[in-house]
């Protein structure tokens, strides 16, 4: 396992001809992982919108008018629901986001403790992603059996500016130091199709390959477009761009899981079994991400039922 992958070296994988690219994904993906089956996760957002942060590809953010309807915490019970109908389809982890900047203090997070017992309780893996937190907050989901983190660096140290001005790349950082010292597994990755270079690129990979040990968990969101938000008119992603991007996280990141996570719905059949021979292992299952659309289960079913493919069984 390597943390010093260097700029240089990283850009020399990501730009290796697409079959020798996929082959050496394949290789590493294949001593670890098993290459037809993928982890269903199901994602709920435990509240939407109304988010001080301003990053400019979220629908969640109060600086910009996306018709996201504001609505508070759900309750245990609804997200218990939904965590029982996720498993129901096949799922093995249960992802609650919260359009927070931070989590808060007292009632609200003693309930979200109540939905991380809950859904371990099912038997299945909990991941939350509630913005920053402190070492006590991560202390108390540690307890509560939180399974993972999700907190994403999202792009380059250097072009983090230009698409989030209300925090920094730090606070990312201080962020997931926290999580790992209380003993959570970590989930980090980023979205690709903001406008930033393959440069910006090979330095978030180079970001993450060098978190020790490194993220369990790599989400590669592709950018859902938003009305309303500054980039909802992005110049649209390449595909193939995603499958190198996935290809080189598992090559550096040989054990993580590789989460195929926003973007779905704008890729064809045959883009999608391309980044699962580049080596993703996940993803994200059921009509809905957090507010944006997502496949349908029947259509994933349809697609696995080609590829050749299933879901893995539970791990927990
Ligand atoms: N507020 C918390 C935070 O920012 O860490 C948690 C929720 S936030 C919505 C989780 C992640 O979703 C972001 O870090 C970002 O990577 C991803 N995301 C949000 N909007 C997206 C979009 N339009 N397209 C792709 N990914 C997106
Ligand atoms: C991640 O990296 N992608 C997921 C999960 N972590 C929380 C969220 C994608 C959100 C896409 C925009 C939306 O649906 O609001
Ligand atoms: Fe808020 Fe998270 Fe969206 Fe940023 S990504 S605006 S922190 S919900």
């Amino acid at each position: 396992m390597r943390h010093d992958w260097t700029v240089k070296e990283i850009a020399a994988i990501y730009t290796e001809p697409l079959p020798d690219l996929i082959f050496r994904a394949q290789t590493v993906h294949r001593a670890r992982h098993r290459p037809d089956q993928v982890q269903g996760c199901v994602l709920l957002s435990i509240k939407t919108g109304g988010c001080p942060e301003d990053c400019a590809y979220c629908p969640q953010s109060a600086h910009y008018k996306t018709g996201v309807n504001r609505e508070g915490l759900v309750s245990v019970e609804e997200a218990l629901t939904a965590a029982k109908n996720a498993k129901a389809q096949g799922a093995t982890r249960f992802c609650m986001g919260a359009a927070w900047r931070d989590i808060p203090k007292g009632e609200q997070f003693d309930q979200v403790l109540a939905m991380v017992r809950g859904v371990r309780a099912l038997g299945m893996e909990a991941c939350c992603t509630l913005g920053m937190l402190t070492d006590e907050q991560a202390q108390a989901l540690a307890e509560a059996g939180l399974t993972a983190y999700n907190h994403n660096l999202d792009t380059s140290a250097e072009f983090y500016g230009e698409i989030i001005s209300t925090r920094t790349y730090q606070d990312r950082l201080t962020t997931l130091d926290r999580v790992r010292r209380a003993g959570v597994t970590v989930c980090c990755g980023g979205i690709i199709g903001m406008g930033e270079s393959r440069t910006e690129r090979y330095r978030l990979l180079r970001e993450l390959s060098s978190l020790n040990p490194h993220p369990e968990s790599v989400p590669v969101n592709m950018l859902v477009r938003v009305e309303g938000t500054p980039l909802a008119h992005a110049k649209e992603e390449d595909p193939l761009e995603l499958v190198r991007m996935i290809a080189t996280a598992r090559i550096l990141m040989p054990a993580s899981m590789v989460r195929l996570s926003a973007g779905r719905l704008s890729l064809s059949d045959e883009a999608q079994a391309l980044c699962f021979l580049a080596g993703a292992n996940s993803i994200f299952m059921g009509d809905k991400l957090l507010t944006t659309p997502n496949p349908e289960a029947n259509e994933d079913r349809r697609l696995f039922e080609k590829l050749g493919m299933s879901l893995s069984h539970a791990t927990v």
